[in-house]
């Protein structure tokens, strides 16, 4: 991979040398390599204390190092991917930031590949009263799959280079930019953020962006899967999702910049999800709230075993084993369970022609399918839509979470 890249630290950054990583000094979080291989860290006076309220932080999960999950090329960077939790806020969060940057500003995924996502967008969309003078503001709005469907003036924002059919200012979202949209363009009646605030490294920022860009009335519905579901999609921790929020994390986040959460919708999405609404003012919702992090340990230190067992039982009977959707979470799938697959089928463009982070298994199109007896479906999450669309195929799927030891 070429890195020209240096990007900016979230705090003040220190060089290294070759040979000194991010455990040179304890409070490092997050680094990243340049094209001199130079290490380039962030010091981060909260390592080792949540990000949302400041209290310690205790590790949950080691997932090892992990190359970053949407970056298709063989020598993807890899960085140590461990969980840690905020008993306090109830909100498990990465130890390590690997830079926004790094991630964001080249990001080869596509929202509209997935039917079932644009679908879910035009639902929503529908259910909202706007008029055709109202403002609505989507922050990681990708290609515009959700606004596309707004018959009024829309904003993406958004900070990677992927193509979008709404008009966009290319940024990360945070107070500034926040601020700068509200004063060129005037509070926004709706904000969305789908499957974005996870995220962001700075949850401070965005929340305050969102009061100061929110007009009195309005309303920010915030999409993001829940960690409830962590236990049997372990494979959605990766670099880029700093935060597994909970309707705690959320509610407490929200209310240090004066924002209430009126209403938490369990949706379907990315295997569960919730949709919270956010305004100025209401009632705020009540909701006890357990996670099961035992049952996510145990089912780490089983699952990816298990499947990379079964693979090789196949593979050894001469079966042609393949994966379906380059999903960033199939990446981690395949670094932490260390199976080999003969290729992996996509539709997206962007990924088709490229190798899965960190290996030099291809990306293929989907039409390929044929040439395998078996799919393990990485892409689990749409797993209607997919196996209806290649329904042709006579060859066997393998649910990656369904395997047992
Ligand atoms: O949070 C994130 C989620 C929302 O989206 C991001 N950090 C990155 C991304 O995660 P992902 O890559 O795991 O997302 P998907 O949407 O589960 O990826 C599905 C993959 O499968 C895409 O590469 C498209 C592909 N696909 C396909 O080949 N045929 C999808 C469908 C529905 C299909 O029929
Ligand atoms: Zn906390």
């Amino acid at each position: 991979m070429t890195l020209t890249l240096v990007g900016k630290a979230l705090h003040d950054s220190h060089e290294y040398g070759p040979g000194q990583g991010w455990d040179a000094d304890p409070r490092s979080r997050g680094a990243y390599l340049t094209d001199a291989r130079i290490a380039v860290m962030a010091w981060d006076p909260t390592f080792g204390a949540c990000r949302v309220c400041g209290s310690p932080t205790r590790l949950i999960a080691d997932l090892g190092e992990v190359p970053l999950a949407n970056c298709f090329e063989t020598d993807a960077p890899r960085f140590p991917l461990r969980v840690e939790m905020c008993d306090d806020c109830v909100l498990p969060q990465l130890e390590e930031t690997v830079d926004p940057h790094l991630m964001f500003d080249d990001y080869p995924y596509q929202s509209s590949q997935s039917r079932t996502f644009v679908e879910a967008a035009r639902e929503l969309v529908s259910r909202q009263d706007v008029q055709p003078d109202d403002f609505v503001v989507e922050i990681g709005s990708n290609d515009g799959y959700l606004l596309r469907h707004y018959d009024c003036h829309v904003l993406g924002v958004d900070p990677s280079n992927v193509t979008s059919d709404v008009p966009t200012l290319r940024a990360f979202f945070d107070a500034d930019v926040a601020h700068s949209i509200c004063v060129t363009r005037g509070p926004a009646k709706i904000i969305h953020a789908n499957n974005v605030i996870a995220h962001c490294p700075d949850p401070h920022t965005v929340f305050a962006g969102i009061k100061n860009l929110l007009d009195s009335d309005g309303y920010a519905l915030i999409e993001s899967p829940y960690p409830g579901h962590l236990v049997d999609q372990w494979d959605t921790i990766y670099h880029e999702h700093v935060f597994y929020w909970t309707y705690t994390a959320i509610a407490r986040a929200a209310a240090k910049h004066g924002l209430v959460v009126t209403d938490a919708e369990p949706i379907a999405m990315h295997g569960g999800s919730l949709r919270y609404r956010l305004a100025h003012q209401g009632v705020p919702l009540d909701l006890g709230e357990h996670l099961d992090i035992d049952g996510l340990t145990r089912r780490l230190m089983v699952e990816p075993e298990a499947l990379a067992k079964k693979v090789s039982e196949l593979q050894r009977a001469g079966k042609v084993v393949c994966g379906y959707g380059a999903a960033a979470k199939g990446s981690v799938l395949l670094s932490v369970s260390g199976i080999d697959l003969e290729f992996v089928c996509d539709t997206t463009p962007t990924k088709v022609g490229k190798v899965m982070p960190g290996t030099t298994i291809p990306i293929v199109p989907t039409s390929d399918l044929f040439r395998a007896d078996v799919a393990v479906l990485l892409a689990w999450n749409f797993r209607d839509e997919i196996l209806e669309r290649e329904s042709w195929w006579a060859g066997e799927w393998l649910m990656p979470h369904e395997v047992t030891g």
